[in-house]
């Protein structure tokens, strides 16, 4: 089959689609492209995962608006189905592919789950099919890593016996609907003419922009996106850290300065976390490994916002010894283990990071978040006796919590804000001494 017939065939929603990897971005993507209409399978290898799909339940925690009815229609209306078996890709035209390609303690980049696939993928890959690469790779992977493997794993030659591209996933915990519908997408293709393909498939699903481009140029504004973004956070976040110095408030200077025109300084805290914006950036560094000039400015930013979750334990340290206690020995209500408010999602979360710090410092933490199981006992009950509390995630709950409550419920008044949640003068009226990121230090 040629590109114009595949192309024919998408068109008429007559393709056949597959999902390999079935986490939250892939079973968004396959509820979609079943939506729209495709014939769906999504290819698993966690069977219990498989199970739960295909009697219509998402396996997905955490508040993903619409999502769970759109996996119940699709699969009774026989238009998804998941397996655990490669063999059943054998009939597809399309094959999107989302595992995950994490980077490991070296910052390297991990793509064993990507090359399995790869690798399973070959052997029953259909004459002439395309294939998609959604997950995020470092720049040249493409070339170096994916062509090479599915042409040795199906023993066919990209743009003959099969069509490759890759369309990096914009979607984010909490929005993955309405991000996959709403946010345009960088579509790479081996050829222009994949590329415009490529088009064709996501149009169906996608209402923002589509651009057409080639492989390297959607690799790199992936990363390049994500690593901006780190950077911006790591500026924010240095500038904190000179007002606590300086006796400023960076919420007053972040207000102002973005007053300025062209200006957009991020929000500081206490930390970055996620599965994207922290391995993102190495991702990008690693494709450059051999420089002349090593990279500096991405990593020094990585470091910045690494440092951050040690940054509060040190606030804590601080506050404590300015009433005379030891961070040794004491309580610390941990409020928030997600990395983002209002998700369940820990990955990377800088809680994680500082909880390790406090424990290395011979405190005790007593973690809270309303999201994450494990840690929803009710947060009275667990500040009670506490010599501190540390606001880690911005959940919208923490909004309401009484802080005249806080104060009585905790052994001493010390609220550490590593997100801006309090206002310094209110909580310091009611009694807490209290510190925040980017707040001047102890008045
Ligand atoms: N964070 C800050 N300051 C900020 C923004 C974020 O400290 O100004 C922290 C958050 O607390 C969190 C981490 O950074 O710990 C990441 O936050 P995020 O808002 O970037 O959320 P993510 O990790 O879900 O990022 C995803 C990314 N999307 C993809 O990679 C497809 C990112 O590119 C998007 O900009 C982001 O979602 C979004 O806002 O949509």
């Amino acid at each position: 089959m040629t590109l114009k017939e595949l192309k024919d065939k998408i068109e008429a929603r007559k393709a056949r689609l597959a999902v390999i990897g079935l986490g939250y971005v892939g079973l968004a993507v396959a509820c979609e492209f079943a939506r729209a209409g495709f014939d769906v399978v999504g290819v698993e290898l966690k069977c219990d995962r498989v199970e739960k799909i295909n009697s219509g339940i998402t396996p997905i925690e955490g508040n993903e608006p619409r999502l769970a009815e759109l996996l119940s229609e699709v699969v009774r209306s026989g238009k998804l189905r998941a397996s655990t078996n490669y063999g059943e890709l054998r009939d597809r035209d399309v094959v999107l592919i989302d595992v995950e390609t994490p980077v490991d303690e070296a910052n390297i980049p991990r793509y064993e789950a990507l090359r399995a696939a790869l690798r399973s993928l070959g052997p029953v890959l259909k004459q002439d099919a395309l294939v998609i690469v959604e997950s995020t790779t470092a720049p040249g992977t493409m070339l170096e890593v994916v062509y090479p493997l599915l042409e040795q794993s199906s023993g066919r030659s990209v743009n003959s016996g099969f069509f490759l591209g890759n369309c990096p996933e914009r979607v984010m915990p909490g929005k993955l609907l309405a991000n996959l519908r709403q946010v345009s997408r960088v579509v790479g293709g081996m050829t222009l003419e994949t590329a415009e393909t490529m088009v064709a498939i996501y149009r169906h699903v996608v209402q923002a922009d589509l651009d057409p481009t080639d492989c390297i140029t959607a690799e790199l504004v992936k990363t390049v996106e994500n690593a901006y973004r780190d950077v911006q956070i790591a500026f924010a976040n240095e500038v904190a850290l000179i007002c606590e110095q300086l006796g400023g408030n960076v919420w007053t200077v972040r207000n102002l300065v973005n007053k300025s025109p062209f200006r957009q300084m991020h929000f500081p805290g206490a930390g970055v976390g996620g599965h994207c914006i922290p391995k993102d950036s190495w991702l990008l560094a690693y494709s450059v490994k051999d420089l002349p000039e090593p990279l500096r400015l991405i990593p020094a930013a990585r470091a910045v916002n690494e440092s951050m979750p040690i940054h509060m334990a040190n606030l804590v340290q601080q506050a404590l010894q300015s009433v005379g206690s030891s961070v040794a020995g004491a309580r610390v209500l941990v409020l928030g283990y997600s990395y983002l408010e209002n998700s369940d999602d820990t990955r990377n979360s800088p809680s994680e990071k500082l909880v390790q710090q406090l424990r290395v410092m011979e405190a005790e933490p007593i973690i809270h978040d309303p999201y994450v199981p494990g840690y929803q006992e009710d947060v009275a009950k667990l500040a009670t006796g506490c010599d501190v509390a540390v606001l880690m995630v911005k959940h919208h709950a923490y909004r309401d919590l009484p802080l005249k409550d806080l104060k009585n419920w905790l052994r001493t008044p010390i609220l550490v804000d590593g997100r801006g949640l309090f206002d310094a003068n209110q909580a310091r009226k009611i009694g807490f001494i209290y510190l925040g990121v980017g707040v001047n230090s102890i008045p």
